[in-house]
């Protein structure tokens, strides 16, 4: 009888632990605790049993159907509490946790504003390799070895010929050699150049643009330009064109807006003169037309490379561009 008991004990342990819902309960309590369930009718078995043993087994019997009464307790406090249903320890009725959106980078969102701009004015995009040939960096851009203008780059070489290209110019080349003019494209993509400060990154985005046409003229990029300026920031911003040297265009120039952080009296981000250079630009040279197989007496061409990072600065009022390259959400989160 004892084995009965015991067998009884570890059933009932078994079946109550695998119960989910209140039917399978009351089930459970009828097949074990009910008059004549399973408990009840071996205990009846007590009279059958030799004087000596009934006072330990009797105590036995009550001990195992006073804790198999508890667990069947704990079991219904439990599934009450929960609704009747399976699950015991979640609150269904709470609200779900948020997940963090993710966003792209301020950077990237000024570079697509870029690109949809010259898009609206009818460039095509085109992306070129970050690991780049010193031909195309360099002598294809009528940059050749020992060239002063390479010093200006501060180039990250892999080997002699091999190096991270530093400016998208190269795009220029590589488009043109493939193609017949008409061309209008631009080329946004990655740069690089040892260089670090509060308006100078290492790794930065350009966006190259280039038009080569008949009878192109440097009234045509002056007008491009200007209407894209204006149209990345606000109509009356103040922007001027001035004289500067590419190796690869001629004439040249540097593009300027007034300074956003001091409105044109001088700060310590433009250097106290009131203007910032957001890009550089030219009249394609002849030299470069005559490389890639054009004839420059037919054709004429401008182009332009500007630094995504200074225009992001200056759209969002950023007055230090590492920031963009920190990681830290709590700065990237607010664009
Ligand atoms: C060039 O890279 C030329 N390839 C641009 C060009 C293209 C001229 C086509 C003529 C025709 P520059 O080195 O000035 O030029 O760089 C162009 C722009 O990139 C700068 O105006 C500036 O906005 C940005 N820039 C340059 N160096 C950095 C840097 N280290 N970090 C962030 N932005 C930079």
């Amino acid at each position: 009888m004892e084995n009965e008991l015991q067998r009884l004990k570890a059933e009932a342990e078994e079946a109550l632990h695998a119960i989910g819902d209140k039917a399978a309960l009351e089930e459970f309590r009828v097949k074990f605790l009910g008059r004549k369930g399973l408990l009840s009718s071996t205990m009846k078995q007590l009279g059958k049993v030799s004087k000596e043993d009934r006072p330990r087994l009797g105590k036995l019997a009550n001990t195992i159907k006073k804790g198999v009464e508890e667990l069947f307790q704990d079991k219904k406090e439990v599934l009450e509490s929960s609704g009747g249903g399976i699950v015991e320890d979640v609150d269904l009725s709470l609200p779900g946790r948020s997940l963090p959106f993710g966003k792209l980078h301020p950077v990237t969102q000024v570079m697509d504003e870029i690109c949809a701009v010259f898009e609206g004015m009818g460039f095509a995009v085109a992306e070129g390799p970050d690991v780049e040939t010193d031909h195309y960096n360099f002598e294809a851009l009528n940059i050749p070895k020992h060239h002063p203008a390479r010093d200006m780059h501060d180039t990250f070489y892999v080997s002699d010929s091999i190096l991270l290209r530093t400016h998208t110019s190269p795009m220029q080349a590589r488009i043109m050699e493939n193609q017949e003019p008409p061309l209008r494209y631009i080329a946004p993509g990655k740069v690089y150049r040892c260089d670090s400060d509060i308006t100078h990154t290492p790794m930065f985005v350009q966006v190259e643009g280039f038009l080569v046409d008949r009878k192109v003229s440097f009234a045509d990029l002056k007008g491009v330009l200007s209407s894209f300026i204006h149209r990345m920031f606000r109509d009356d911003l103040p922007l001027r064109f001035r004289p500067s040297f590419f190796p690869f265009t001629e004439p040249s120039a540097e593009v300027d807006i007034a300074c956003v952080f001091c409105g044109g009296s001088g700060c310590r981000i433009c250097k106290r003169t009131g203007w910032i250079e957001i890009l550089g630009a030219g009249l394609i040279d002849p030299e470069v037309m005559k490389m890639v197989g054009y004839d420059p007496d037919e054709f004429s061409g401008f182009a332009f490379g500007l630094g995504v990072e200074r225009i992001a600065m200056l759209k969002y009022g950023i007055d230090d561009i590492r920031l963009y390259y920190e990681n830290d959400l709590r700065f990237l989160s607010q664009f």
